[in-house]
């Protein structure tokens, strides 16, 4: 398929760690904005749902806000449904890399490329309903630092997964628990769907291959206090799914390299910082 200009196209470096920067104007706690990331991998049977569904779900809380969908070049018409949504509405943005693959680099991606004090995620695949949106908000703004949409908090729940998938979630999430802060401790922490602030994570360098972005802020980041906000996560609808044995690879040496920042006492924070960018 021709593939057309996207409203801004950009090709992205290779897939190396980046740091997420922190804006440095201060505003207004009345203004405060929110960037909320749909990374999208041939998203096209969901995404002009998914983004009608995430405005009609924060324009009611009339906050400064923007969508920005990073597409890693589809070319299934992701990006042209994208295109054409935002030539209506300036606050759905399109960012295409070209040269680069990644869940948790995407995100990055996109928060590194707006200036709001609150960035945020959802999957485009619409397993992560949008109307939670406005009860995350409301967290944000009653001074949580992270509010996250989670799967264990009851009552949400797994609808549709079978014993094995269960299983490997469940223990997936107990390897995490003495790696996580004990005052922050949540029963979600690879949740996709969350918002937080961007002060939270200023001084760490995100890891760009993996999917489980929200693990790294809770261990690595500044977080003193989280929101779980129960949902029910289905099964997709169309589309997909790009979860595979790469990315339960990438999970379990994300956790190795957690597990020993957190117990090998004689690694400094620099030797570890050092490692993500090998
Ligand atoms: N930009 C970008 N987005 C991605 C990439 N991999 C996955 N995504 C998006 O990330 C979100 C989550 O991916 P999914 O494939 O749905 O993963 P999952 O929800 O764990 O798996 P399923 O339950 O099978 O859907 C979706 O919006 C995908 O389109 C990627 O490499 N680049
Ligand atoms: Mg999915």
């Amino acid at each position: 398929m021709d593939h057309p200009q996207t409203l801004e196209q950009e090709h992205a470096s290779h897939v190396t760690p980046t740091r997420v920067s922190v804006p440095q104007a201060q505003v207004p706690q009345a203004l405060t904005k929110l960037a909320l990331v749909l990374p999208t991998l041939h998203e096209a049977g969901n995404i002009q749902t998914v983004l009608q569904r995430v405005r009609a779900s924060l324009d009611p809380l009339g906050i400064p806000y923007e969508v920005i969908v990073v597409d890693d070049d589809s070319r299934d018409g992701t990006a042209e449904i994208v295109h054409a949504i935002s030539e209506c509405d300036p606050r759905v943005r399109l960012l295409v890399r070209s040269n680069a693959r990644g869940l948790g680099g995407a995100v990055v991606y996109g928060w590194e490329r707006s200036e709001a004090e609150i960035v945020g995620v959802i999957d485009a695949d619409l397993q992560h309903p949008p109307e939670l949106l406005p009860q995350l908000w409301k967290a944000i703004e009653s001074g949580a630092d992270l509010a996250l949409a989670s799967r264990y908090a009851a009552p949400g729940g797994l609808r549709g997964w079978n014993l094995a998938r269960r299983g490997l979630s469940w223990l997936a999430i107990w390897m995490t628990q003495p790696l996580q802060k004990p005052e922050i401790r949540v029963k979600d922490p690879m949740t996709g769907f969350f918002l937080v602030r961007r002060t939270c994570i200023r001084d760490i360098t995100l890891e760009t291959q993996g999917f489980k972005i929200l693990l790294e802020i809770l261990v690595r980041g500044e977080v003193r206090s989280a929101v779980e906000i129960p949902f029910s996560f289905g099964l997709r609808k169309a589309g997909s799914s790009k979860a595979g044995l790469r990315e339960g690879l990438n999970y379990i040496s994300l956790l190795g390299r957690l597990w020993r920042d957190a117990y090998v006492p004689w690694r400094t924070a620099q030797t570890a910082r050092n490692d993500l960018h090998r």
